[in-house]
């Protein structure tokens, strides 16, 4: 007999889509009925962007590759701002750990709860979505997905869509006059994958938010010869080692030679594009596209995660991101209650209201420390209204402001601080080697503290 159950598909298992997975998880462990769960990735593992991979452009199978990760990577905020509620670092580590782990550390805490879980079973791996369309008459999506090993092809019916493909992985690429000349490699972010490649080389920098902060600094830390780092706004302002310059936007390059807005140049050997990304979905029906800039309040979504054209259509994750994991665990556990019939969806225009109301706000922010708490209250909104571990989100707050003093005394200092868990309270210990000359990034290396 067919099962009357709902069906639901999440689309990435990445943090959001395995939030998705240990919210439903978590309700089947309580006791709660709930709906069939498949969980479409596209890559062989798990982990989203935390599945770190050396391949760039195009995968073995002639589709982009997601991962924007690179070697040597550390976690760029304070682990304390992003411990998961329900499975603290402690439980997964069996001891307190420093504060800004390597990718690999990160990754194998990520892990830690979907294996604790069990839900690998839901998921489909080498399996993209290719198209979702929703079907007025029956009420449902259409999902089709490509077996990739098998190479097959089918389409399914679903009553829920639960978007978590991520959104910092389709490059956003300007261009400048004179990259066809250049004598050097010109890339984006999202292709940097070892900051070794740079030793002794000159590098230009465009762009001057969190990529262009990280990557200039690993290149500086294995050994560039300098790094001049170009922006459009204005310039990111701490005090860089001495061979490293913040300079107006570049206008053109002649030759190896780098000409900036105010009339300076500079000799470079590479030029990285730091210039974001895009919220890409090529597989979403343009009608349940969701389109957005890059902000705390994202357009067309109601609670930040329910899409305002389409109710029965959800995305996770699609925020600018000071929260991460934890956050993205909000806004499942809000979706699956939504999609459990345990909260309810307001009207169109309600929905409208509130996301209007939530740009309002962000709008009116005045600096950095407020976003935080802004998004904080967003987190404490969504966990109130669901059974997900209340935490003490405050003090995830303040390692925030630490964080951004902390960066502010010492750019290249500032990941040898410690904060306090906000979810067992505990202190994190010094790591035991300064990151600027820690060149182990393994995770055996990391927990010999
Ligand atoms: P992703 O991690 O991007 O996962 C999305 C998943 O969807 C992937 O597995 C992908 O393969 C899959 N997918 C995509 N399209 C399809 C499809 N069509 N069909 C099936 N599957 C699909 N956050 C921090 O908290 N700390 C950090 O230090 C930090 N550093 C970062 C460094 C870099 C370079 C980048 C780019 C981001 C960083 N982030 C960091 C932010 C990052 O966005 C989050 O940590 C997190 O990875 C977001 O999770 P996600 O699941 O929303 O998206
Ligand atoms: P962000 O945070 O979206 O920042 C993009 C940067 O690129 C920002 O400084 C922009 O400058 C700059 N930008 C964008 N377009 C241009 C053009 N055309 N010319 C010059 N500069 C431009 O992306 P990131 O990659 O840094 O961070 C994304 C995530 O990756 C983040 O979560 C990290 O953890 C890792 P603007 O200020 O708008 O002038």
């Amino acid at each position: 007999m067919a099962s009357n159950k709902k069906r639901i598909a999440v689309i990435g298992a990445g943090p959001s889509g395995l939030a998705q997975l240990r919210a439903f998880q978590s309700a089947a462990k309580n006791g709660e009925d709930i709906p069939e769960v498949v969980c479409f990735e596209k890559q062989h593992d798990w982990g989203g962007l935390w599945n770190y991979t050396w391949r760039t452009g195009l995968d073995e199978y002639g589709d982009p590759v997601h991962g924007s990760m690179y070697r040597y990577l550390w976690s760029n905020g304070p682990k304390e701002g992003l411990e998961f509620a329900d499975y603290s670092f402690e439980e997964h580590f069996g001891k307190q750990i420093a504060s800004y782990p390597p990718r690999a550390v990160l990754f194998d805490y990520i892990q830690g709860r979907v294996k604790k879980a069990n839900v690998r079973d839901w998921i489909r791996f080498n399996t993209p979505v290719r198209h979702v369309e929703f079907d007025k008459a029956t009420g449902q999506f259409n999902v089709t997905s490509t077996d990739r090993s098998a190479g097959t092809e089918m389409t399914e019916q679903f009553d829920n869509v639960v978007v978590s493909t991520g959104h910092f992985s389709t490059p956003n690429v300007p261009q400048f006059d004179g990259f066809e000349q250049f004598n050097g490699r010109v890339l984006h972010a999202h292709d940097f994958r070892d900051a070794v490649e740079f030793k002794n080389k000159r590098v230009l920098i465009i762009g001057t938010s969190y990529s262009a902060e990280d990557i200039g600094s690993q290149c500086w830390k294995y050994g560039c010869k300098s790094v001049t780092v170009s922006h459009r706004t204005a310039p990111i302002g701490y005090k860089w080692p001495d061979n490293w310059t913040e300079v107006p936007l570049l206008t053109k390059l002649e030759g190896n030679t780098a000409h900036f807005k105010d009339g300076s140049s500079a000799e470079v050997d590479a030029v990285i594009l730091c210039t974001g990304y895009q919220h890409s979905f090529p597989f979403m029906s343009e009608e349940l596209t969701l389109q957005t800039a890059n902000r705390l309040a994202t357009a067309n979504l109601y609670k930040g995660v329910t899409f305002v054209d389409n109710p029965e259509l959800f995305y996770l994750g699609m925020q600018d991101q000071w929260y991460t994991f934890n956050m993205f665990d909000a806004q499942a556990w809000y979706v699956r209650d939504t999609i459990m019939g345990k909260i309810t969806t307001p009207s169109a225009a309600d929905m409208k209201a509130d996301v209007a109301e939530r740009e309002a706000r962000e709008d009116a922010l005045e600096d950095d420390y407020a976003c935080i708490v802004y998004q904080g209250d967003y987190v404490k909104e969504l966990i109130s209204e669901t059974d997900y571990p209340s935490f003490d989100v405050d003090a995830a707050n303040e390692a925030f402001f630490q964080w951004k003093k902390h960066k502010k005394a010492d750019i290249m200092g500032f990941r040898d601080n410690c904060y306090k868990s906000a979810i067992t309270g505990t202190m994190s210990p010094v790591h035991h080697t300064k990151w600027s000359e820690e060149m182990n990034d393994s995770l055996e290396s990391y927990l010999k503290n």
